[in-house]
């Protein structure tokens, strides 16, 4: 198949292209580098050093003989995308190209219009780069567990059926997101559905919950391969951050009570499901939402895991509850549902004692590069509080 992975360079994009170029699939990555330039200007590095993707394709190229197509340019820019749908001609499009930091989104009014305009803009300009040049391909889209936020209500996928005077029908499941991030992709599954229902075109939209992990198949072959891995507050997603601070010998961040609970997933399941969706097309019309995690976990239940697995390794591991920055319910109702993948065919890689080693292994290996200066929290969702 033809797949244009658009955000081709980031923690997701770059696994992707690598894992579909190895099962044959023709792959065209797409980026701006935008992730990179933010990261730079807020002293947000990763942990391993990150050749650019000109490089990986080179050293992936050498190391497996498979070539992935590499286009520098910004999907907020219709004329640049339009330019790659109509040479590529793309048979199925994942859309990751989004500013994906809810911490960014919330540091002041440049990074919040940014954050807007660029993920509003690349959804709008991937609709329409379909609807004029290659009206047959899927869309498989990055969405987020947060566009739910935390309702006191099981959260179903996608829709939610509500009886109503007597009468039935069937909605977008309610939607409050908990930082401006999470809104743009709030607004983005509004702005998809209407062109499904008016335009026919075939969209999955993958709700994802927060990802952890480094290697997947191609990267162990070489650390060169390794994604940017992030551990800092603005880029690094809980868990990444978690590892790297026991490995630092830094108290885990509890943010609060710490019984704020999520979906979470390993990378390497991240992969998995982007494969089932790709190879289970929905039919034109149709926008099918499913609920990309494989287990739900309290913020403190993570913490307690790093650190029991951390302390058999011998790393002194402690935990410190600290100011919250952020505005969201620390102790809450959460059940969601995620049957879908499941019936899809997933086989999840859980969140397990070895699997918690593995990783904590892994982040050893690169110890003399953690900054710790960029751990604390320095976004706070409240700046008036
Ligand atoms: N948290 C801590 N300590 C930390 C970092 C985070 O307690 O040091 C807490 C947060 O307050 C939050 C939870 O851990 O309650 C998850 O935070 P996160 O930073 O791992 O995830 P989040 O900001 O929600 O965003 C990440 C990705 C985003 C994706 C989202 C999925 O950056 O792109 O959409 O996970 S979800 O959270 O399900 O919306």
């Amino acid at each position: 198949m033809r797949v244009l992975i658009l955000g081709g360079d980031g923690y997701l994009g770059w696994p992707t292209a690598m894992d579909m170029a190895a099962k044959g699939h023709e792959v065209c990555v797409m980026d701006n580098y935008m992730r990179r330039n933010i990261a730079r200007e807020t002293c947000s590095e990763a942990l391993m050093p990150n050749p650019n993707l000109h490089d990986r394709c080179d050293l992936f190229h050498a190391l497996t003989g498979k070539r992935i197509q590499v286009v520098i340019g910004d999907c907020a820019d219709y004329r640049q995308l339009s330019k790659v749908f109509i040479e590529f001609q793309p048979e199925t499009v994942i859309h990751y190209a989004e500013q994906p930091s809810a911490p960014y989104s919330m540091r002041g009014f440049n990074e919040a219009q940014l954050t807007l305009n660029n993920n509003l803009g690349a959804t709008f300009n991937v609709l329409w780069a379909v609807m004029e040049h290659a009206p047959e391909c899927h869309i498989v889209k990055l969405g987020t567990m947060g566009e739910y936020g935390t309702p006191n209500i099981d959260i179903e996928e996608g829709w939610l059926e509500i009886e109503h005077n007597g009468r039935k029908d069937k909605f977008l499941f309610p939607r409050q997101a908990g930082s401006l991030y999470h809104t743009t992709k709030v607004l983005d599954t509004d702005l998809i559905w209407f062109y499904v229902r008016t335009h026919n075109l075939r969209v999955t939209d993958l709700m994802q919950g927060p990802v952890y992990g480094l290697y997947t198949k191609e990267s162990e072959a070489d650390d060169r391969l390794l994604p940017n891995f992030h551990y800092d507050d603005i880029f690094g997603t809980v868990v990444n951050r978690f590892l790297v601070q026991a490995v630092a010998g830094v108290p885990l961040t509890v943010y609060g009570k710490g019984g704020q609970t999520r979906g979470y997933l390993n990378l390497k399941d991240t992969l998995q499901c982007v494969n089932l969706a790709m190879e289970n097309p929905v039919k034109p019309g149709e926008l099918r939402i499913l609920n990309q995690f494989t287990e739900q976990f309290t913020v403190n239940q993570l913490a307690e895991k790093v650190q029991h697995v951390g302390n058999i390794m011998g790393l002194d591991v402690q935990v410190n509850n600290i100011d919250n920055p952020r505005k969201e319910m620390e102790e809450h109702y959460y059940n969601a549902n995620h049957s879908g993948l499941l019936d899809l065919g997933l086989k999840p890689h859980y969140m397990t004692d070895e699997v918690v080693a593995q990783m904590l292994e892994s982040v050893m290996r690169y110890k003399n590069g953690i900054d710790r200066t960029k751990i604390e929290p320095r976004v706070r969702w409240e700046r008036l509080k």
